[in-house]
């Protein structure tokens, strides 16, 4: 790194990164929007937009299909995308990155294909009681078809994984253990690589749900030890519709499909098929190829904003939102692990979450109330529901000082 990039990885120009957003232009009842909703979808850059347009306007085409020269040119553009996230995922081979519709989608994968050729009765799933319910439900799916027992990992009062408790759930029956890598509900990073190391030890694969992972820090799934990592394009400000399952090759090679279609098969007859191999063979079907083209966009303008800046940047504003927000009154954080980032989840005692979501978006301030599908979340904190305010790259103190006065107002009202 020559000294003009080291700077450039060190500091972000934050005012730079929101100029590239034309959304954060618009108000909202009159105000400047304040968006503070990003762990539900992140806004898009115009890189992202025009890389999609760019395709339509000059390159669209169906893909691994024809010979003609759009085709070709579709088809470098969608693989290309997959090279870039193969390079963003810190994967070791291109062939190890599956194209999805998103997180769910690779979860769902995981537990259809892996889970049904590898779990059996008795056997155990190991999650952990802050999960997503796309990192919940695809596993008791799994369970009811195969008789398998979902084992849950608590929590403690700060949203921490106990880790001792975990180790400790962790047998010869564990087959896969999944676990989030950053919480969406509590703002938690969890210790990845250390339960991918216990996980190794009892002879399970390690499944991460990297939905709010991915967007926020240098992903290396190497380094994490994870097995498959899922994750979402409109969570990194990419596309909606689009996601990457990261799969290790020898897994994704011994695994069935997972749907049957075009594109993934080798051959067809009506006495039996041969399948394409991988990551083909699991994408059956038109994928969503501009998607993924926008997809691509992103993971690289991400690197090039540089996630030592990214992290530094996000985590000041993360620090200063938990402070601010300790001054208001009758507030509650739910969520205040040590290593934490981007999301502040609070309750307040004069209002109901939604309430605070209505009247904050009167103000233009922009937060997700309710369950954030957590529910187990939810129940552990004693609470229905939560107000959340999520942060990207492109949010400052100000947007901090805005929700702070916002609640203010909805003090006046309630309290
Ligand atoms: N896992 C986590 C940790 C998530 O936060 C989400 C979405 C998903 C999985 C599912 O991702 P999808 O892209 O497949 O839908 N989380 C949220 C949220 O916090 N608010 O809206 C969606």
């Amino acid at each position: 790194m020559n000294a003009s990039e080291a700077k450039v990885a060190a500091t972000l120009d934050v005012d730079a990164v929101r100029a590239a957003f034309p959304i954060l232009s618009r108000e909202v009842h009159g105000k400047p929007l304040v968006y503070l909703d990003s762990a539900a979808s992140t806004q898009k850059p115009q890189v992202v937009i025009d890389a999609v347009s760019h395709f339509y306007e000059t390159t669209n085409a169906n893909i691994h299909r024809g010979v003609h020269r759009l085709s070709q040119e579709a088809t470098d553009a969608f693989e290309g995308a997959r090279e870039e996230m193969r390079a963003f995922l810190g994967a070791e081979q291109v062939e190890e990155i599956v194209f999805t519709r998103g997180t769910t989608e690779g979860i769902n994968l995981v537990a259809s294909s892996y889970g049904r050729a590898n779990v059996g009765t008795g056997d155990e799933i190991l999650i952990s009681h802050m999960e997503h319910h796309s990192n919940i439900v695809p596993w008791q799916m799994l369970c009811e078809q195969t008789g398998a027992k979902l084992v849950v990992a608590p929590i403690n009062d700060d949203g921490e994984i106990e880790m001792d408790a975990l180790a400790g759930l962790l047998g010869a029956r564990t087959k896969i253990v999944a676990v989030g890598h950053i919480s969406n509900a509590l703002g938690t990073i969890n210790p990845v690589a250390e339960i991918g190391r216990l996980a190794h030890q009892a002879g399970a694969v390690l499944v991460v749900d990297g939905a709010q992972g991915a967007p926020h820090g240098a992903v290396d799934v190497q380094a994490l030890g994870a097995d498959f990592y899922a994750c979402s394009g409109h969570k990194m400000y990419g596309p909606t519709g689009i996601g990457v399952l990261y799969g290790r090759r020898d897994l994704l090679d011994a695994m069935p499909p997972y749907q049957g279609g075009g594109e993934m098969i080798r051959t067809v007859s009506f006495e039996g098929s041969t399948y394409a191999p991988v990551p083909h063979k699991f994408e059956a079907g038109t994928p969503n190829i501009a998607g993924a083209v926008g997809l691509g966009a992103a993971a690289a303008w991400l690197r090039g904003l540089g996630f030592n800046a990214i992290e530094r940047h996000e985590s000041d504003v993360t620090s200063y939102g938990t402070s601010r927000l300790a001054e208001i009154k009758g507030l509650r954080m739910i969520g205040t692990a040590k290593h934490k980032a981007a999301v502040l989840g609070f309750v307040l005692d004069c209002a109901h979450p939604h309430d605070i979501g209505t009247i904050l978006d009167q103000e233009g301030v922009a937060v997700r109330t309710g369950h954030h599908c957590a529910q187990p979340v939810m129940d552990r904190f004693g609470v229905p529901a939560t107000s959340r305010a999520s942060l990207g790259v492109y949010n400052t103190r100000a947007d901090i000082d805005a929700l702070v006065a916002a609640l203010a107002r909805v003090r006046e009202l309630f309290a």
